[in-house]
């Protein structure tokens, strides 16, 4: 049995003031769902002291948005795995939509992040996703495969123990549409069906989120499909009370 994941992605946004009151309100709130469904956030790198100071004692884990394909060194601008594991970060986010489209990120790229995480012992949150274009050509299921296979052929199992993946379809994001409940299972289940042929038991373990537009009003219908295991919410997670209702539709 899988444990529901709702992961809150603050992308570029917040301020001391506004992380603050956003941490604290979560933390409080989240009480409730101790044990029930597990809790994350990723917040901006600059907050992610700010976040551990708060949460350091309870039950929301954080992350980054993004790591370096490199592990140290001169990369003006970059944050490295041994960074973020040193200020506490459990999960992180990688190769995003965002990330793909708007600074070129590639599978390959995608792939090295992804082994630095599980190599860390780290949970890495592999997103993937169609555009509308691709959806409307029917490549839907060729590119979400492609984005998954690269990295179940190249990474070796034991990195992959905690591996979470998202399927954030591109047309979804941050557009106010949202994958219907069916659209989203079909394809939740047959990235299912790709881990299976990979590892059973890693298929029967490996979460599976669904991100994309997801809110309050919204949540408890999308999650109702067997191999949706929680959800990745950008804008609804910048407001606590349209968060703790995403996290209680998931426990
Ligand atoms: C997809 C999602 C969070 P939003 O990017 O990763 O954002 O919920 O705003 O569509």
């Amino acid at each position: 049995m899988r444990k529901q994941l709702v992961a809150g992605n603050w992308k570029m946004n917040g301020s001391r003031e506004s992380v603050a009151a956003l941490t604290e309100g979560l933390k409080s709130g989240a009480a409730e769902l101790a044990g029930k469904v597990d809790v994350a956030v990723f917040p901006s790198s600059i907050f992610v002291q700010r976040v551990a100071d708060t949460l350091s004692s309870g039950e929301i884990a954080w992350g980054v948005q993004n790591i370096c394909t490199e592990e140290k060194g001169a990369f003006t601008g970059e944050i490295s795995i041994s960074m973020a594991k040193d200020f506490g970060c459990e999960m992180i986010l990688v190769g995003h939509s965002e990330r793909r489209s708007l600074y070129g990120e590639t599978d390959a790229e995608v792939v090295t992040k992804v082994r630095h995480a599980g190599k860390a012992g780290l949970i890495p949150v592999l997103c993937v996703g169609e555009t509308l274009e691709e959806r409307e050509a029917d490549k839907t299921m060729e590119v979400v495969a492609r984005q998954v296979q690269v990295v179940l052929n190249e990474i070796q199992s034991e990195y992959l123990e905690k591996l979470v993946i998202a399927y954030e379809p591109v047309w979804a994001i941050g557009t106010g549409l949202t994958a219907s409940p069916e659209q989203a299972q079909e394809v939740h289940a047959a990235i299912r069906q790709l881990l299976t042929e990979h590892d059973a038991d890693m298929a029967a373990r490996t979460r599976i989120l669904y991100g994309g537009s997801v809110k309050g009003s919204n949540a408890a219908e999308i999650f109702t499909g067997a191999d949706v295991d929680g959800g990745l919410v950008g804008g609804a997670s910048l407001d606590v009370q349209d968060f703790l209702t995403i996290c209680r539709a998931a426990s």
